[in-house]
């Protein structure tokens, strides 16, 4: 949206100049004054575009994020722990169906999200793009991934935008389960046999650089974080998201005796920054753009299971008509 020499007053100009100044204004007063907005009320177009922009993403992020840690299940070691993973992935998928309603609350259909999502028009995050190899790589999603959305969550759950911020609600409410168990998992292999410390280090050493993307590119070249700040739609920087993230993790981390591949990680004690290697932004670029280890199969999956449901949301619509299952 800026870039290209453009200051973010001149787009904010330029996007606003459209609606109502005197709406506007009554708008961003009661932003200002910690007031939440429901669907019903007025609100220029671009802060309704960049909400379901920001919430379909999120949705998308739910139901692709349950993939990876989902094809553990049948191999999770015990039945405590599949009944607990089983229980966080249909958490995860539940998350999305809260997110989609509160997009649709703004206009966009679930159809059109869906559709967009597996056209690969819509984003959802870089982090599930990556192969989860061993049961450790799980682990690392349901504590650290987890982790990260939650500080994430929580700070946005305070936003103006009400719709979003019940749903947001609810799923760190369920998120703050998914720590425990997640957290469990990987305190139980770091302290573990050589063998299953081994795995979780091998695993943390494949997550870190993804998991330093997650929170999104840094403020200096993230594109939408000053408007969606000035609207209180984000309540956190992306920076801010990522630090707290290092703050809060990094020593629980290092504790466990697992070591961090990043030698430059370390907090300066005057300003509380942390200080990180470049963790390659090219990399995210590409995944982000499609091209990523696992894109492709993610989206397939999604592209089948849409196909395969076909036939259950038209009964749902239409009950008296005949329909043939694609598994027939
Ligand atoms: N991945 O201007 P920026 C979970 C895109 S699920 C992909 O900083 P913004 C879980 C961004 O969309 C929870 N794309 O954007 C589930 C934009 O592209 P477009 C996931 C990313 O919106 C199952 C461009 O880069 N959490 O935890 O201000 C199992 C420029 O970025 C990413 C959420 O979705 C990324 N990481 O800030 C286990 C939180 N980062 O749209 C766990 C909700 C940036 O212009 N979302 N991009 O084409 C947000 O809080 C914000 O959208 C972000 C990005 C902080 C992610």
């Amino acid at each position: 949206m800026y870039g290209g020499g453009n200051s973010f007053e001149d787009v904010y100009d330029k996007e606003l100049k459209h609606e109502d100044p005197e709406q506007l204004a009554e708008f961003e007063a009661r932003i200002e004054r910690g007031e939440k907005i429901e669907s019903t009320d007025w609100m220029p177009e671009l802060y309704r575009t960049q909400l379901i922009r920001m919430i379909e993403q999120h949705a998308h992020s739910e139901i692709i994020g349950s993939l990876p840690e989902g094809t553990w299940i049948t191999r999770a070691p015990g039945f405590k722990r599949k009944l607990a993973l089983m229980a966080k992935v249909q958490d995860e998928v539940g998350h999305a169906q809260l997110l989609y309603a509160a997009a649709e609350t703004l206009g966009k259909s679930r159809e059109d999200m869906i559709t967009d999502l597996i056209n690969g028009k819509s984003k959802y995050s870089n982090i599930f793009n990556y192969p989860a190899f061993t049961w450790a790589d799980s682990c690392f999603i349901s504590w650290l991934v987890d982790a990260g959305a939650i500080v994430n969550q929580i700070a946005n759950s305070k936003g103006s935008y009400a719709p979003y911020c019940r749903a947001l609600e609810r799923i760190c409410a369920e998120e703050a389960f998914h720590l425990k168990y997640g957290h469990h998992c990987v305190i139980h292999l770091a302290t573990g046999s050589p063998v299953q410390r081994q795995m979780m280090q091998e695993a943390v050493n494949r997550w870190w650089k993804p998991m330093v993307h997650f929170f999104g590119p840094p403020d200096k070249d993230s594109v939408h974080t000053r408007i969606l700040m000035k609207w209180k739609v984000k309540m956190a920087s992306n920076d801010e998201c990522r630090n707290q993230f290092f703050d809060m993790y990094v020593p629980k981390i290092w504790e466990l005796g697992l070591e961090i591949p990043d030698p430059n990680l370390k907090k300066d004690p005057e300003t509380g920054i942390w200080n990180y290697s470049d963790p390659d932004w090219s990399e995210f670029k590409r995944v982000i753009n499609g091209d990523g280890p696992c894109n492709k199969e993610r989206l397939a999956v999604r592209r089948i299971a849409e196909e395969r449901g076909l036939w259950v949301r038209q009964a749902l619509k239409s009950p008296k008509a005949t329909y043939t299952t694609p598994l027939a």
